[in-house]
């Protein structure tokens, strides 16, 4: 039965990606390109958005969240680009919203390293630069503000749970979300911070690049690597690649969340309905993204970091959170 639902759920779940997927689209263009008066009268506002891909459950989420927010309603006309997980297509994209001549650019850093030489061009440009979700490491000064989560406090989070709840020896493997991405980097650091002292044992940790099958090909390779009884915890750094470990710990015959516990991040619908323990990680950015676009654009002085505050919920929380539960 849970089975059925878990399949159910990630048909549901393939549908909507694909839907997020497709590369490049205009969403609010009206086709003449001409720049009209939304309904307020206000000039409307033509912002790039520069979407990681479509790789999770929480991604589709922050899509839908950042298309709803930069409606042609809300004065906007969004240039919406999805990489695929492709950093160079990602900087190509950025350039191509220069060469376009938006009034802003938003970003979804894929990693967090390279943006110096795209984001100077930008500011040679004068397009503001308005980095949402994932963080940079160039400078502050190359962009004007950004909205996103704690990663590495919910990285803490995590590892603190996990600390408290594994008292004798434990073997852990770790599914990573995409290498040199903020929220991989952060949440590892969180969670290893979080363990040290306990007896944790981190014995494998690979890149499942935040997908459902990337997770679940690590956790076959780990499942054959180590068996099942080798392995007590899986930590993963989000929801779909959880969902991905779960197919794989029950095609090797054990019970997900009692033979092999998991932990993992994002809290997306599909992760709460499975076997995990899991810590929030907020996709609706896109009315904060917004309101700052818009404060940008009018030459305003906004805070040069905002974070949006996360949950966290045990296997228990989780039933009881989910019927009122928006992604
Ligand atoms: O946790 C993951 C997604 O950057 C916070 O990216 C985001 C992460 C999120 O693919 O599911």
């Amino acid at each position: 039965m849970r089975k059925r639902m878990l399949a159910g759920f990630a048909v549901a779940g393939t549908l909507a990606l694909a839907l997020a997927g497709c590369s490049t689209s205009t969403d609010g263009g009206e086709g003449d390109g001409g720049a009209e008066p939304a309904a307020g009268g206000d000039d409307v506002i033509t912002v790039g958005f520069a979407q990681t891909g479509s790789e999770s459950g929480w991604r589709s989420a922050n899509t839908e969240s950042m298309k709803a927010a930069f409606s042609e309603e809300n004065g906007f006309e969004l240039v919406f680009n999805a990489a695929d997980n492709d950093p160079a297509a990602q900087i190509q994209a950025v350039r191509s919203f220069i060469n376009q001549g938006v009034d802003a650019i938003v970003i979804a850093p894929i990693v967090e390293d390279g943006w110096e030489d795209v984001l100077q061009e930008a500011k040679d440009a004068e397009i503001p630069v308005i980095l949402e979700d994932r963080t940079i490491t160039a400078s502050e000064d190359l962009y004007e503000t950004w909205v996103g989560l704690d990663f590495k406090k919910e990285g803490e989070t995590a590892g603190q749970w996990a600390a408290e709840t594994f008292t004798e020896p434990t073997k852990m493997v770790v599914l990573e979300g995409t290498t040199g991405s903020a929220p991989a980097n952060d949440r590892a650091e969180g969670f290893d911070s979080a363990i040290e002292g306990s007896p944790i044992e981190k014995i494998d940790s690979q890149t499942g690049d935040f997908t459902r099958d990337g997770g679940k090909s690590v956790m076959e390779g780990f499942l054959s690597k180590y068996g099942v009884d080798g392995i007590d915890l899986v930590y993963a750094h989000n929801d779909d690649m959880a969902l991905g470990a779960i197919d794989a710990i029950e095609a090797a015959g054990a019970v997900p969340g009692e033979d092999i516990k998991i932990i993992s991040i994002d809290a997306v619908h599909d992760g709460m309905q499975a076997l995990a323990d899991i810590v929030e990680c907020n996709p609706l950015l896109g009315e904060k993204a917004a309101e700052l676009v818009k404060a940008v654009v009018a030459g305003e002085t906004v805070e040069k970091r905002t974070i949006v505050e996360d949950e966290a919920f045990d296997q228990e929380a989780a039933k009881a959170a989910l019927p009122d539960r928006k992604y």
